[in-house]
């Protein structure tokens, strides 16, 4: 049975090693440029051009048609988006399978909606890779990921949320937290796909402690967990050690941002999935 996994360019990930994997592309426009989050994209000079851009910026979801370009011609679809509460894309996704299913009426596809973004992302399609490595049937393997995403957290910690308020994604309340300037605000992906602010931290130290005790708050015991940040490497791999620190079998990875991502955590945010202990 032939299977391709889809996802948004959310999940920041290009390619998924050892499955068939397409990508639909956010972009991000301002007046002057628009940036494509694909492969070719210069990240760094895309952050850059934006903090001395004096333009609007803004973002966008894939539309059907890109989608649909995302599925190919496959016989087994499994695809994931962003949070429908903060992005389009998974409507355009569900429009993409209905055109998709007429087309192709022996194709079985299934759109998730993951309630979330970039690594927990990242956590789910993991999970339907071991389901197709594990030859397990197209019906299971969409019922595992939906019941793994039960036991899936993200939390996130963000030194600007200028951009996420300035298109509407987070209340200016909230958004006012993270302002200040040398504090970083701590948050969570909430069940609704929504965020919600949890903490706000001065030092990157605390901050990191913070996250771990959130983490472990949330039922995490040693399992898997990636980390994404924006040009913040060196905080990742503090926060992998405090974790790996105190869960010394832990899995966890880290990798970049891509555009989507960096665009709303900004310079210096950090992301983690998690999945809890019930895993
Ligand atoms: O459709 C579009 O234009 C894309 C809109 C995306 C808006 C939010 C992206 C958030 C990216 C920031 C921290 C994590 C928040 C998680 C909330 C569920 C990353």
């Amino acid at each position: 049975m032939s299977y391709r996994v889809v996802a948004d360019s959310s999940s920041n990930l290009f390619e998924l090693p050892g499955v068939d994997y397409a990508f639909a592309p956010l972009k991000i426009v301002t007046d002057e440029a628009e940036y494509i989050d694909n492969p070719d994209l210069d990240v760094a000079d895309m952050v850059e051009a934006l903090r001395h851009t004096k333009s609007k910026s803004s973002t966008s979801c894939p539309n059907a048609a890109d989608w649909l370009e995302a599925f190919g011609e496959a016989e087994n679809i499994i695809a994931l988006t962003i949070t429908s509460n903060l992005s389009g894309s998974h409507a355009s996704a569900q429009m993409a399978a209905r055109e998709y299913q007429q087309a192709h009426p022996q194709a079985r596809i299934c759109v998730i909606d993951t309630l979330s973004t970039g690594p927990e992302m990242a956590l789910l399609m993991e999970k339907i890779r071991d389901g197709i490595r594990e030859n397990l049937s197209f019906e299971r393997i969409c019922e595992k990921v939906k019941d793994y995403q039960k036991h899936t957290h993200l939390l996130f910690c963000l030194e600007s949320m200028i951009n996420l308020a300035r298109n509407g994604r987070v209340n200016p309340a909230a958004a006012k937290l993270a302002g200040i300037l040398g504090i970083r605000a701590i948050g969570v992906a909430s069940e609704e796909g929504t965020l919600e602010m949890l903490h706000k931290c001065r030092g990157e130290r605390k901050t990191l402690e913070t996250i771990l005790q959130e983490m472990i708050q949330r039922g995490f015991q040693g399992g898997a967990a990636r980390i994404t940040h924006c040009f913040n490497l060196t905080a990742a791999q503090a926060l992998k050690e405090l974790i790996v620190g105190r869960f010394p079998a832990s899995n966890v990875e880290i990798g970049p941002c891509t555009a989507l991502c960096s665009f709303y955590a900004e310079r210096g945010g950090l992301l983690v999935g998690f999945e809890d202990g019930i895993c």
